[in-house]
């Protein structure tokens, strides 16, 4: 994971591509991955052409990380699976079985792969979160052995930390580093060792994922992916899209790449929550999303309901009527499609997506223009051609997710 050799095959240009949303990578530094966790496919993305390899390595849960272990300057991949506690390292950037597979650590451990002692080899250490302490190893089990002792170890960060490997002082070894999301700092060490942090770097957001790379000339570099966005915030204000919510971002240098295969997906147009036909509503939003089957959006608008009701949590359509009545001052309301039983949360009734309810003299409880603002004393109001089409395509037992 070292700068100096990398830098050997500077390319000395810069191409926008699609994907990237600001800024202009430096095509000579990192490739950018990421690996889909629910089905262990891995893209790497080769800087300078924008391209996408795409092959499987690993099962679901494993975490993934890359790194150079056969020191031909090329990183590949590794597997940490806690369910048995192996690393699976791979020397190709290819569909294959491990080249090299040995027993380590604990179920809890962050592995950190890196070249810790400047010999061009990357080795497997960790971070163990529960005593917030690096424990360094610089060489490599085999043959199903386990690793043995660690070579020394020194306390970093917090419990709850995100850490990370890189040479950020471009000296040949790396080092590691913590994000901490709560503060959104990232603290950078160039020293294996305990003690205050070389530097201090102010970046991300909430729920980003902290990475380390080569992203320009020099040393390396701290950078985040933001997982609701699909999006690297690189250094320089550089913004690339590439994956979605459900990834483990990776940075490396992943040599020459055949590419040919589909970028990841991008996140959906709508809050990636569920699987199936399904509703989603937004209680902050007050938004709803109709989605297919086949993951398609079919429609989404403003609705009008009551702040924190339902509480968040996965119902299900269970009762429609073309004609509701409010249990007071002959409010009616047309296609109610209810999907939250009376007595789930010590509600008294139950709540629907219906139309905007009508007094008596037919005069209707709010304007259209009002929806997306809190109105109701519980359901959640549509606009009358919205809800008569809900009515006719939500099924009994449709999915509904009531989300923050
Ligand atoms: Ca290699
Ligand atoms: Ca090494
Ligand atoms: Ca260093």
């Amino acid at each position: 994971m070292s700068t100096v050799r990398r830098l050997m095959v500077v390319a000395g240009f810069a191409v926008t591509f699609v994907a990237i949303l600001a800024g202009t990578a430096f095509a000579a530094g990192d490739g950018l991955g990421v690996v889909d966790q629910r089905t262990g496919e891995w893209y790497l993305r080769d800087p300078a052409t924008g391209e996408t390899t795409r092959f499987y390595y690993g099962d679901p849960g494993d975490v993934p990380f890359v790194g150079d272990w056969d020191c031909d300057g090329v990183d590949t991949p590794g597997l940490y699976r806690r369910s048995d506690g192996y690393v699976y390292l791979r020397n190709a950037n290819t569909q294959g079985v491990a080249d090299v597979k040995f027993f380590f650590g604990n179920p809890g451990d962050v592995p950190l792969a890196g070249d810790f002692d400047g010999d061009g080899c990357d080795t497997v250490s960790i971070w163990r979160p529960s005593e917030a302490r690096v424990y360094v190893i610089n060489r490599l089990g085999s043959a199903d052995a386990g690793l043995g002792a660690a070579e020394f170890s020194f306390l970093l960060g917090n419990p709850g930390d995100e850490p990370f490997v890189g040479d950020f002082d471009g000296d040949g070894v790396d080092s590691v580093g913590v994000y901490r999301p709560s503060e959104q700092v990232a603290y950078l060490s160039d020293r294996l060792a305990e003690g205050p942090a070389s530097r201090r770097v102010a970046i991300g957001d909430r729920g980003d994922l902290a990475i380390a790379g080569t992203f320009g000339p020099g040393a390396d570099a701290v950078a985040v992916f933001r997982p609701g966005t699909g999006v690297f915030h690189l250094p320089g204000g550089v913004e690339v899209q590439y994956g979605s919510s459900h990834v483990a971002p990776l940075a490396g240098w992943f040599g020459a790449l055949p590419g040919g295969d589909e970028p990841p997906a991008p996140p959906p147009p709508y809050p990636d929550v569920g699987s199936g036909k399904r509703i989603i509503y937004s209680n902050s939003q007050q938004r709803i999303w109709l989605i297919d089957e086949n993951e398609r959006l079919v429609d989404t608008y403003l609705v009008s309901g009551r702040k924190g009701i339902p509480l968040n949590g996965t119902y299900s359509v269970f009762s429609k009527s073309v004609q509701a009545y409010a249990p007071y001052g002959g409010i009616t309301m047309k296609h109610m499609v209810r999907f939250v039983r009376p007595g789930t949360f010590g509600n008294k009734w139950s709540y629907g997506f219906h139309a905007i309810p009508r007094y008596p003299n037919g005069r209707p409880m709010q304007t259209e223009d009002e929806l997306g603002t809190f109105r109701s004393g519980g359901c959640v109001r549509q606009a009358d051609a919205k809800a008569a089409w809900l009515f006719e395509w939500a099924d009994l037992g449709t999915t509904v997710h009531a989300i923050p």
